[in-house]
């Protein structure tokens, strides 16, 4: 598009397919939400258009979304990379999403005498992800007897059917639940923005997709800090500014007392609590913090 046509609307839509129902759906629609993207009501129905965006959302099972994308039925998706792993469907990671942690590990019985992954040869391990279980053990040179089941892979060795499982977990109740403990990692996971090669080749889309990555980046900056505003001891104003990585120096601003300033940081959110701490010991005061809507960096 160009001069006077740029405020035309493409005629093509960009396709996204997301859970339909299950743990990365509510997560995925506020994702969309505070991208500014407006879903229609979604229940019932297999697709929903976007009334703000050229996006039409198709809603499907966690498992079809990789082949979905893979074959162009859409041209992005939002899924785990435990299954974008798992189907080994040709897909481009996009971008991390930062929500939807978990860990595909290999689990035994508490009570087991196994003490490393080396002592599972020539046993029997249960799992719902054969393709990437497999793969583990052929790299570590393990020759194991991988059992696939669909589902409640927890309760295989309480049955005899496997002296191991490999299976998802983030909280790691369910292992307690049925006396597993963690024996090894097999694959970290969240979920993650992927895309059809050509889409994001395409004329028409790519400009889309990368409208869509800008708000989502923006979303996920934001979530990742703090705005910080204070009251500090203006000798101190090194000393504080040495302390904001990440972004660009603090905002300084003159008050009527020429020994304090006011001073404005984003700080991350992950050194937030220890920046406090320095903040206090540097004499600040009148401490605000607020959470910040969107970041463009
Ligand atoms: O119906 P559909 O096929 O769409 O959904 P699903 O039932 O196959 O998938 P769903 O909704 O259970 O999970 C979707 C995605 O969430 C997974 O593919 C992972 O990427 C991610 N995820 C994050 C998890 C977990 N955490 C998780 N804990 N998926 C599954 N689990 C299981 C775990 O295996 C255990 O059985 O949840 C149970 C509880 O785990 P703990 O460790 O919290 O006790
Ligand atoms: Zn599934």
């Amino acid at each position: 598009m160009k001069g006077t046509n740029t405020l035309q609307l493409p005629k093509e839509h960009v396709k996204l397919a997301i859970q339909k129902e299950g743990r990365l759906t509510e997560s995925t629609l506020e994702l969309l939400h505070t991208a500014g993207l407006h879903i229609e009501a979604y229940k019932q129905r297999l697709f929903s258009s976007c009334r703000n965006f050229p996006l039409t959302v198709l809603f499907v099972r966690d498992d079809d979304i990789p082949e979905y994308v893979s074959e162009g039925v859409v041209d992005l998706g939002i899924v785990g990379k435990n299954l974008v792993v798992e189907t080994q469907q040709v897909v481009e990671e996009l971008l991390p999403l930062n929500y939807g942690h978990c860990t595909l590990t290999v689990a035994i019985p508490r009570e087991s005498s196994i003490e490393n992954i080396q002592q599972l040869a020539g046993r029997k391990i249960a799992t719902s992800y054969p393709i990437t279980t497999k793969k583990f053990f052929e790299e570590q040179n393990i020759d194991v007897d991988i059992i696939t089941i669909s589902g409640s892979v927890e309760v295989t060795p309480a049955l005899g059917v496997a002296s191991a499982i490999v299976d998802l977990v983030s909280t790691g109740s369910s292992l307690k639940l049925n006396d597993l403990v963690p024996l090894k990692t097999v694959l970290q996971s969240q979920s993650l923005l992927i895309a059809h090669p050509a889409s994001v080749q395409d004329e028409t889309k790519a400009p889309l997709i990368d409208s869509l990555l800008m708000r989502f980046r923006g979303v996920m900056n934001a979530r990742s800090f703090k705005y910080i505003m204070m009251n500090a001891p203006t000798k101190n104003v090194p000393a504080i500014t040495e302390l904001c990585t990440g972004l660009r120096s603090p905002t300084v601003l003159p008050t009527a007392d020429p020994e304090w300033v006011a001073v404005h940081i984003a700080v991350p959110e992950d050194d937030f609590w220890n920046i406090i701490e320095q903040l206090r010991i540097l004499g600040s005061q009148g401490i605000l913090v607020t959470p910040i809507e969107k970041l463009f960096l």
